[in-house]
């Protein structure tokens, strides 16, 4: 079938998801997890062969308004994983896949309609800036180093962890699941093309940083074999900066989900946040490999 070569608005995008659910009912169905700051639905897509049992795998894009490549990669990847399902590997097909394609839909479409470069969420605080970064406002080490207590900051960290319902309702969804259910955590971002795991509130590295390194060094050697695109890999904080309150450290430090990551997608800078649609594709295959690197070492237990 024809590749799409745009970025699409939100009710495109969750228009799409209806459609999934529509025409793939016997693997797709979606839910509505809450409502933004501005009441826009925050939708997700569920992937699955029906198992209860199966692990689960969280994907989500757009948390940051302005990432466009975001929510088109992991659109790109729901739409692989549906139409391609019968000749999936076994081990993607074991998963149950949720995907969040636009975690902040108010920010999303105020970068359509009136600021390209806008990031935060479009939360109001009075005769000051609006906006909560919500990779700063999950509850784990919130308000710790790399963030800010001025909402004018584009780091605002919200006043106090799980401000957002954005924020809160991902938690709530996820902690909703016996613990052991999810095995990842998957948070697309631009741009950097960069691979990281926690922890982003500080230097230290977990103690299964083994694990996750070698887990996103596959994905790396991966990506590059397939579309040519190089990932640098590390944990956030040595790699990019410290910054506490986002969703990886929250889903590793208190979901207590192994495989927890943020990707920055591509470019390196060129094009930064305004990457031309045309490279949605490698974008898009880039995201799968990753997907499919993931299950692979959830399949293996390891
Ligand atoms: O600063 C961020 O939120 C992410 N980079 S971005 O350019 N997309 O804004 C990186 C987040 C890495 N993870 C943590 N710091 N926890
Ligand atoms: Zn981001």
């Amino acid at each position: 079938s024809r590749t799409e070569r745009a970025y699409h608005r939100l009710e495109d995008i969750h228009g799409f998801i209806d459609y999934m659910a529509k025409t793939y009912p016997d693997i797709c169905s979606t839910e509505i997890i809450g409502y933004s700051v501005e009441k826009r639905p925050l939708k997700i897509l569920k992937i699955s062969n029906g198992n209860a049992r199966n692990a689960g795998v969280w994907i989500d894009g757009g948390m940051h308004a302005r990432e466009w490549i975001s929510p088109a990669t992991v659109t790109y990847i729901a739409n692989q994983l549906v139409e391609g399902w019968e000749d999936l590997p076994e081990h993607m097909r074991s998963i149950n896949w949720y995907i969040h394609p636009v975690a902040n839909p108010d920010g999303y479409e105020y970068s359509h309609t009136t600021d390209r470069l806008w990031r935060k969420n479009m939360r109001a605080h009075g005769r000051q800036c609006p906006g909560v970064d919500l990779n700063r406002n999950f509850g784990y080490k919130w308000g710790g180093k790399g963030t800010s207590a001025s909402p004018c900051s584009q780091t605002y960290r919200g006043s106090k962890a799980f401000s957002e319902p954005e924020t809160f309702y991902i938690s709530k969804f996820i902690s909703g699941f016996p613990r052991e259910t999810f095995q990842a955590y998957l948070s697309f971002h631009s741009y950097g093309q960069y691979i990281l795991y926690p922890w982003g509130y500080d230097y230290q590295l977990t103690q299964d940083r083994a694990d996750l390194d070698r887990v996103a060094r596959q994905a790396g050697t991966s990506i590059t074999k397939s579309t040519g695109v190089k990932y640098t890999v590390g944990s956030s904080a040595t790699t990019l900066y410290p910054a506490a309150g986002g969703s990886d450290d929250w889903a590793k430090g208190i979901a207590g989900i192994k495989y927890a990551y943020t990707i920055e997608m591509g470019d390196t800078g060129r094009y930064g946040f305004v990457l031309p649609a045309r490279f949605i594709q490698y974008n898009g295959k880039d995201g799968v490999t990753f997907a499919d690197t993931v299950a692979r070492a959830i399949a293996q237990g390891r």
